[in-house]
């Protein structure tokens, strides 16, 4: 992609309307625009980071052996009325009606959609375990709406629901996602840490929300250190082996770590002082084993192998997709803009002509954008008429990882410039050897397949 022909709206001005620093960044860097309270646009850079998000969330899922499917956002009031929910949601739930006079609603989350799915096809407990999940658009009335993506009305979630014959077998999806989460946050640069929760209107007793540790986190939250020191890192693991999948559970909760809303503090004041800490964190999905609550409502039953009728156990999992730009940023910035983790960057690497309009500088450009393509890596190249000072300031901004700056004194050498976003260490080298070390680099986080 050339910068000259792309869609890249940055503003100058730091937008007042932006409390925290992910907000103003995402706006700063042409990534979303709001056009009512709470309600986005995904502007290209922003959206090209979603997709590769939901890519990643899907690669995830995939493996963990749940099945993608896309439910509409629009819903009939009626099957709220089964559960009991549609009086009990609140204000919070957006209410229509149709033509007909009917009672819709736009889907706040999907339990009762994937549960009458569930028991309009499935008789037998043969065709158990089953996760169906989805990524779609939810819509919450939020009182509040604020901090950008991270608490919108409009937001992006993956939903899933584990359809189980016991509960032991529910508790195994359970922890299937609790593994599949913490691979997918780690995947995305993110240390995510579960933490004991509060059920609220999706109900059930066990429950655990992954929180991403930031000043700016809604959530205030009470941890021993050392659960820090926790990471999945790159071992094997096989989701249908229940024992494995409940070891990864038992050592990710070994240490104190929970919201205030179950915060205890006599546990709390029992672990030494120096490893006891209090703060704020950013809820990037939530995880629910909540037993037959909507199975039995709604009627959700398989014959188990004596031929009994039996309600399905069952639990929802959810990813904050839309929400999780906003972590990530808030995670991962500096005074100048944004600074991607590989592994979610809109483009791979910026490509900055420092001479624009010169022969050389030009086609030497264009050399390294067609070697970096043919390497399988996606470059942007800064091809505008503007002062080097300039260009620099929209790359730091928009926070590609690396950034390969050409000039004709460099040429002259026969060197490009490989400049580290993170560090600011930039090094000369040939643009073979650049090609090859992006190359070698991006080996370590492939673009995520997804769907
Ligand atoms: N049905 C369950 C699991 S699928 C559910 O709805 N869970 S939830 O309420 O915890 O939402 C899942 C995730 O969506 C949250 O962890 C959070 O990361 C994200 N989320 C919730 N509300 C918002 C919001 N208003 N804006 C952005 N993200 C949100």
């Amino acid at each position: 992609m050339r910068l000259s022909r792309y869609f890249l709206p940055v503003l100058k001005e730091t937008p007042a309307e932006a409390q925290i620093v992910s907000h103003r960044l995402m706006l700063r860097a042409g990534m979303i625009k709001q056009t009512s309270a709470g309600i986005y646009s995904w502007l290209p850079l922003g959206f090209k980071v979603l997709r590769k998000i939901e890519n990643i969330v899907h690669d995830e899922q995939i493996k963990a052996g749940h099945i993608p499917m896309q439910m509409p956002t629009l819903q009939t009031a009626d099957l709220w009325r089964e559960s009991g929910r549609y009086d009990a949601y609140g204000p919070e739930m957006l209410r229509m009606k149709d033509r007909h006079d009917r009672d819709m609603l736009f889907s706040p989350t999907a339990e009762e959609l994937f549960t009458d799915t569930f028991r309009s096809y499935v008789r037998s407990y043969k065709d158990l375990p089953l996760t169906l999940y989805q990524i779609q658009w939810k819509f919450r009335d939020e009182i509040r709406p604020r901090f950008g993506v991270m608490r919108g009305r409009e937001f992006y979630m993956k939903d899933g629901y584990n359809f189980d014959l016991t509960k032991a077998d529910a508790l195994h999806a359970y922890n299937r996602h609790l593994v599949s989460y913490l691979r997918t946050y780690e995947r995305m640069g993110l240390q995510a840490i579960p933490m004991r929760a509060d059920s609220g209107p999706i109900g059930g007793d066990d429950t655990h929300e992954f929180l991403v540790l930031a000043d700016t986190g809604e959530s205030e939250v009470f941890y021993d250190s050392q659960i820090t020191d926790l990471t999945f890192g790159d071992r094997e693991i096989d989701f249908d082996n229940k024992d494995q999948c409940q070891a990864v559970l038992e050592e990710f909760t070994s240490r104190y770590a929970r919201t205030d809303e179950t915060h205890d503090a006599e546990i709390f004041n029992k672990i030494p002082e120096e490893r006891r800490r209090v703060a704020r964190g950013i809820e990037v999905g939530q995880i629910f084993y909540f037993g037959t609550k909507y199975s039995e409502a709604m009627g959700a039953t398989v014959q188990d192998a004596e031929g009994n009728v039996v309600p399905v156990h069952m639990g929802s999992h959810g990813i904050g997709v839309s929400r999780l730009l906003g972590a990530i940023i808030e995670a991962s910035h500096d005074e100048n803009g944004i600074i991607w983790p590989e592994g979610v960057t809109p483009f791979h690497v910026g490509i900055v002509n420092l001479k624009q309009g010169d022969d050389a500088t030009d086609g030497a450009c264009a050399q390294l954008e067609a070697a970096l393509e043919a390497a399988g890596l996606e470059p942007l190249y800064d091809d505008r008429k503007e002062r080097a000072g300039a260009k620099f300031a929209t790359m730091d901004l928009i926070g590609l990882p690396w950034r390969v700056t050409i000039g004709p004194r460099g040429l002259e050498k026969g060197v490009v410039e490989l400049t580290s976003r993170r560090t600011g260490e930039s090094e000369e080298l040939s643009m073979d050897a650049a090609v090859a070390r992006l190359k070698e680099i991006y080996a370590k986080h492939p673009d995520p397949k997804g769907l």
